[in-house]
């Protein structure tokens, strides 16, 4: 439901109305379960030197306890189809069902569940923007680095609350497609391997061990990497992907509800539920 709420907004693209609204819901419904909501408002420079206007929100949960899990995801949805395999729709936005509104959709869950039932440690529910406005596969110009995870790099630098801190960070992206695979990825086993083997044993232990593969993965770039590198928080990125990529939909016009998949939904939401509640200060 809370990825076809976001869906149903239409793609959520830097600068739209879509966007706006879609970041007025999850400011509304993260208000709702609890958090306590600081909104991150931005102007930053995109590749192509648009002033793309973002919003980082910020949900923060037990807001007395210094011991502190944060959990991400990016909300914003990608301008250009680039890798449909219809060259006409490669300048079309991404509708983004699984990429964005699934790890949105499964820590507005958490958020219901940490209303519900307080855990021991403090819990940050950070959705940050403008992710995947990286450049284009068709763009044939200069390449710019850093082009990818624009908001994350800006939290990294101006941390919410001044000298935050966190025992650790779990990203959540693209993890709503049906028989899902997790590998520990490479970035995640350099900066936190601790946080990957305490997740993926969790996922074991319950039954979820075919979502969680234990399989080393290629390093991605994302938005764990400014909040490892920058902030210095060791955080890890649960992601899709296999040996051919992030799966057929990825940034094409068939990123939709029809491929996503509750059991994989539950497989992660159940695993990071079972982590926080097992923390302790
Ligand atoms: C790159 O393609 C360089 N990184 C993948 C990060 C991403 C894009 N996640 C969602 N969309
Ligand atoms: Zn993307």
């Amino acid at each position: 439901g809370y990825i076809q709420a976001q869906v149903n907004f239409g793609p959520r693209t830097p600068n739209s109305k879509a966007h706006d609204k879609c970041g007025d819901y999850l400011l509304k419904e993260m208000t709702r379960f609890g958090g306590q909501i600081t909104v991150q408002k931005a102007d930053l420079k995109g590749w192509d030197g648009t002033t793309l206007k973002a919003r980082n929100i910020i949900a923060s949960f037990n807001t007395e306890k210094t011991t502190r899990i944060l959990l991400l995801s990016h909300w914003d949805c990608r301008p250009w189809s680039d890798h449909d395999p219809n060259p006409a729709n490669h300048k079309k936005p991404v509708l983004g069902a699984n990429d964005a509104a699934s790890g949105v959709g499964v820590l507005m869950e958490i958020a219901r569940q940490l209303q519900a039932q307080k855990p021991t440690v403090g819990v940050d529910i950070l959705f940050v923007d403008m992710e995947d406005y990286g450049e284009p596969q068709w763009y044939e110009g200069e390449k710019t680095e850093d082009s990818w995870c624009l908001g994350s790099q800006y939290w990294a630098k101006n941390p919410h609350v001044p000298g935050y801190r966190a025992r650790y960070g779990i990203l959540l992206d693209m993890v709503g497609v049906p028989n899902a695979t997790f590998p520990k990825e490479q970035h995640s086993m350099y900066y936190a391997p601790h946080v990957v083997e305490k997740v993926w044993n969790e996922a074991t232990a319950n039954g979820f061990d075919t979502y969680f593969i234990n399989k080393q993965g290629g390093g991605i770039t994302d938005d764990h990497l400014p909040i490892n590198q920058i902030i210095g928080i060791p955080t890890i990125d649960i992601i899709h992907y296999d040996e051919n990529g992030f799966g057929d939909f990825w940034h094409t016009q068939n990123d939709t509800m029809e491929n996503i998949d509750k059991t994989t939904l539950k497989a992660v939401g159940q695993t990071l539920l079972g982590v926080i509640y097992k923390e302790i200060e």
